[in-house]
């Protein structure tokens, strides 16, 4: 392609007439309809192609200036991307929303109707998908030449809702209706083999072939990915499981055995069939390997395909390329880049690790024992037989500079060695992921420490240089801009334009606006009308909001608790001067995690026993939210005073929904945890409500022997909370969850108690006193500027990739 000719392409129109001159055009030549007959759904496929054809004109200029510049590329693999809705963001990122709103009156529709329209992508669990997806964002707005990589699940996160108090799950079949966003791209569809058996090749030592005993086709399709403010856009390209053509048996079919004759295509399909929901723990099963070894051959072969478009040979792939593991899941892209590179290219064993170990780098999203993949040795020999060949020999060679470093200290080796001895042979995914990668990094500043000094510690003593920390990050844009347009409007007008969406350390701009009296005015009445839209209950109670995956080291139960006790002082004293709150939870369970979901239930319970009490209900209100998403999450966050950040210390990797309830003026009550640690040290300690244990003093307690039941005969509140669980004052619901706390309470929750109820006090000191409160609210909002994402691709630019921006210029 001679680009100084240009690309050719003709520049859409930026009037309201062109703009529905197109909108027509979409409806009539690429949907086959009508204005007279146009149903909602055919107005928000033409909408949605319309846009989408604005930032496809862009994203054929950011594929030329990158084919031009030939650049280092990061590829981002991750088996979840959380997007959220495409509607809204694309229309803020092409700048159409006002011609869009004009447009869709001569189809007799209006912009809101359209967007409810809009189903959100949920191909992700929780805060690792969510990251993913303001990661691609960022590096987009940063002009960085990238490709997010991933599985187009047929079926997203399960469906909530409630019944009887108690989370039931719906499969969540998010593209039934079609998907206006996708570009299917079956020429680009790959190959990829599963079980079988390896044959050694003649004349070489360390090479082999694989004859699989399984092939599968991967079909890939790309959303865009636009940056805010800039031309570039990038791709998140998706793969999809199909039967290759084979796979039909048409005799078996006209002999009549309609099942047998697609069942090997079931089987294909199947593996990008469903995202597992499992938040934490390890399912160990065959599909999930599928799935993970499915992604990384797809991407790892597209990868190569690409860089052959501009280069030659092995020698530039790394220096062309670095490819970012998020997380363990796509931890097998070591080996299978191994094979490729030996088996298939032929080059030699130490070139070929050589390339491997410079071109990878691993980010870890936990600091859960139980949550650290491993997979059992014959499961992985069945599916993969070559590549656990492969990793046996990976293995040997770094055992071997284990011995070098440490001789004689056989513990060390057995700790360390990626294949785990138990009574059940296992292979360490993260100790996989740490020897075959450049670069190693924890998602917050206590979570990169405590990796290096527990959990990963043998490997820092071996290569210090190796681990990093890159604070997590969140878009501006989406949980600012898109999600707030209140709070964005006020903060443009307080600090005179709107360049802080693209640099939000800007926002600290604001902190000379937190003692203006009219500033302060409107600002609280912004967070007013984002409370009467939400509708959770009375908008001038203390809205206070613990949104997350339930999970027991969250402490949803403390926040329980806390609600509880309440509930006896209010009785007690039905004239006391009462705070009114609002307690709004909102978050999934994974199916099959029974006492997450006794605690959801417990909630319920507890919710319907205060609503029925005519002396508590004016004062207290519990509210649980069903169906948490990234457009749930977007209309509570705006809405917010309280933000609930209270994990067991040293458990919490980093938290990012602590983040964008900073960013949007919500004061954190929180544990030392996590990135907490760093919001409090931005906001400042005075503007934070900190309580509990530490990291270290929570080891103690634990290593000290910790026995719930003394706090309990010990403070008589706590007492009388959990008596009336196990008492049947809320139905009987909740015995599982007073057992777990008085009998083991692995997460320190009484201890914890007190601290955060006396903390709690403290919160309604502080409400209680509303130029205070809104003080602490503007204060929050004007230090959270470090919590973008921008910034956290900015860190890794510089401190893992060494990549540099490629702008796209505006006239090719
Ligand atoms: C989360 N992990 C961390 N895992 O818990 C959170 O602290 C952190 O802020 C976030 O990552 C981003 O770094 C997380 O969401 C998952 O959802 C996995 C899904 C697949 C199974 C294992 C957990």
């Amino acid at each position: 392609m001679d680009l100084r000719q240009g690309i050719g392409l003709r520049r859409l129109g930026t009037t309201a007439d062109e703009f529905q001159q197109d909108l027509l055009s979409s409806l009539y030549y690429r949907r086959g309809t009508t204005v007279e007959s146009a149903s909602p759904r055919d107005a928000y496929e033409a909408l949605a192609l319309t846009v989408r054809d604005r930032l496809a004109e862009r994203r054929a200029r950011t594929a030329a200036a990158h084919f031009a510049s030939n650049p280092r590329w990061v590829y981002y693999l991750s088996a979840e991307y959380l997007l959220g809705a495409q509607l809204e963001q694309n229309l803020l990122y092409s700048g159409t929303g006002e011609l869009a709103s004009q447009s869709l009156k001569v189809l007799g529709r209006t912009l809101e109707e359209i967007e409810d329209l809009d189903v959100e992508p949920g191909l992700g669990n929780g805060g690792l998908g969510r990251l993913a997806a303001c990661l691609v964002d960022a590096m987009a707005t940063r002009d960085i030449p990238a490709v997010g990589y991933g599985i187009r699940y047929d079926f997203g996160i399960f469906r909530q809702s409630l019944e009887g108090g108690a989370q039931a799950e719906r499969p969540d079949d998010w593209a039934f209706q079609g998907n206006p966003w996708e570009f299917p791209a079956p020429d680009d569809r790959q190959t990829v083999g599963f079980y079988g058996h390896t044959e050694p090749v003649p004349g070489s030592p360390t090479r082999k072939s694989w004859v699989p005993g399984e092939i599968v086709l991967g079909e890939p399709s790309h959303m865009l990915v636009p940056g805010y403010r800039t031309e570039t856009v990038n791709i998140v390209r998706l793969w999809r499981a199909r039967g290759s053509e084979a796979s039909f048996d048409l005799s078996r079919f006209s002999a009549g055995q309609y099942a047998e004759a697609v069942q090997e295509a079931v089987r294909a399909e199947n593996i990008s069939k469903v995202l597992y929901p499992d938040d934490s723990t390890e399912l160990g099963r065959e599909l999930r390997l599928k799935q993970q070894y499915f992604l990384v051959s797809c991407s790892l072969r597209d990868i190569i395909r690409r860089f052959r478009l501009r280069n030659e040979g092995w020698d530039d792939f790394a220096e062309k390329t670095v490819i970012q593991l998020n997380d363990t899941h796509p931890t097998i892209a070591i080996p299978e880049l191994m094979r490729l590179l030996v088996d298939e290219y032929g080059l030699d064993w130490d070139k070929a690790w050589s390339i491997t170990r410079s071109t990878f780098a691993y980010t870890c999203h936990t600091l859960l024992p139980e949550a650290l993949e491993t997979w059992p040795v014959p499961l992985f020999e069945r599916l993969l037989p070559r590549h656990l060949e492969i990793i046996y020999l990976i293995n040997m060679f770094f055992l071997r500079e284990v011995e070098a470093r440490f001789p004689g200290d056989s513990d060390r080796l057995r700790r360390m060695s990626i294949i785990g001895e138990g009574s059940e042979r296992r292979v360490r995914m993260a100790h996989l992921a740490v020897v075959g990668t450049e670069a190693v990094n924890g998602v917050a500043e206590l979570h990169s420490k405590l990796l290096r000094e527990t959990v990963l510690q043998d490997f820092a003593d071996l290569w210090p240089a190796k681990f990093q920390n890159v604070t997590n990050g969140v878009s501006p844009r989406r949980f600012m801009k898109l999600a707030n347009p209140r709070l964005s409007d006020l903060i443009t007008e307080g600090l005179g334009d709107d360049g802080w969406l693209n640099d939000l350390d800007r926002l600290a701009g604001l902190e000379r606006l937190a003692g203006d009296a009219s500033f302060m005015e409107r600002w609280r009445a912004v967070k007013r009308a984002n409370k009467v839209d939400l509708a959770a209950g009375d908008p001038d109670s203390l809205t206070d909001v613990m949104i997350k995956r339930f999970h027991e080291y969250k402490r949803q139960q403390l926040k329980l608790l806390h609600v509880i006790t309440m509930y006896h002082r209010i009785r007690a004293n039905p004239a006391g001067d009462w705070v009114p709150r609002t307690v709004l939870f909102a978050g999934k369970a994974a199916p099959a995690y029974h006492a997450a979901k006794n605690i959801i239930r417990l909630i319920n319970a507890v919710g319907a026993t205060i609503a029925a009490d005519p002396v508590v209900a004016p004062h207290l209100r519990v509210v649980f939210a069903e169906n948490y998403n990234v457009t749930l999450a977007e209309r509570i966050i705006p809405a917010a005073d309280l933000s609930e950040q209270i994990s067991l210390a040293g458990k919490e990797a980093s938290g990012t929904g602590n983040m964008k309830l900073a960013l949007n003026g919500a004061i954190t009550i929180g544990t030392l945890d996590g990135a907490n640690i760093e919001i409090r040290a931005r906001v400042g300690e005075e503007n934070f409500f900190l309580f509990g244990l530490d990291a270290f003093q929570a080891a103690e307690v634990q290593i000290s022997g910790y026995h719930p039941r003394e706090h309990y005969d010990r403070d008589a509140e706590l007492k009388a909370a959990i008596d009336a669980i196990t008492a049947g004052t809320f139905g009987g619901v909740g015995r599982e969850v007073a057992d777990s706390l008085l009998g083991w309470d692995e997460y320190l929750t009484l201890a914890d108690y007190r601290s955060y109820l006396d903390c709690q006090e403290e919160v309604e000191r502080a409400w209680r006193d509303p130029e205070r409160w809104t003080r602490l609210s503007i204060l929050n909002t004007a230090h959270s500027g470090f919590f973008s994402a921008d910034r956290t691709i900015a860190d890794y630019a510089a401190r893992i990739w060494r990549v540099a921006p490629v702008p796209v210029p505006k006239d090719i």
